[in-house]
């Protein structure tokens, strides 16, 4: 594990307001939530963004999508609509070098993004 701040939250290192984790997946509460319902789905191998995902980590992908089906629709905005965000590199906004797929409901969302 590199000094990774999202590594340290999977391992309980720091506090993070968990939602929902499998062997492949950790998802936690946004701690500066841009909507409602705001909350990060990672892989638990350290992956650093969406580019460096390779052959073999697809996995953790399908695993991602699954657990954003199942937290939208428990937590009760999948009906609604939702959005599902990879910001990736500067121009993207991506500041935590940790893979993570944002998970934004409970509100209505423009487009294009800012
Ligand atoms: P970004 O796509 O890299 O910009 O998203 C990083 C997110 O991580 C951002 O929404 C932060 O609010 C969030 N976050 C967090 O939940 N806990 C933290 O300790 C830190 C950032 I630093």
């Amino acid at each position: 594990m590199e000094d990774c701040l999202f590594c340290k939250i999977i391992a309980g290192e720091i506090p993070g307001n968990k939602v929902y984790e499998d062997d492949m997946v950790y998802a936690f509460y946004d701690i500066d939530p841009k909507a409602p319902e705001h909350i990060l789905i990672i892989p638990k191998k350290h992956i650093k963004s969406i580019l460096e995902v390779g052959e073999g980590d697809f996995c953790y992908i399908e695993a991602m999508i699954k657990a954003a089906q199942k937290l939208a629709a428990e937590k009760g905005f999948a009906q609604d609509g939702f959005r599902l965000v990879f910001n990736t590199g500067a121009n993207g906004g991506q500041t935590v070098h940790h893979l993570h797929l944002h998970l934004l409901g409970g509100r209505e969302f423009g487009w294009p993004p800012g």
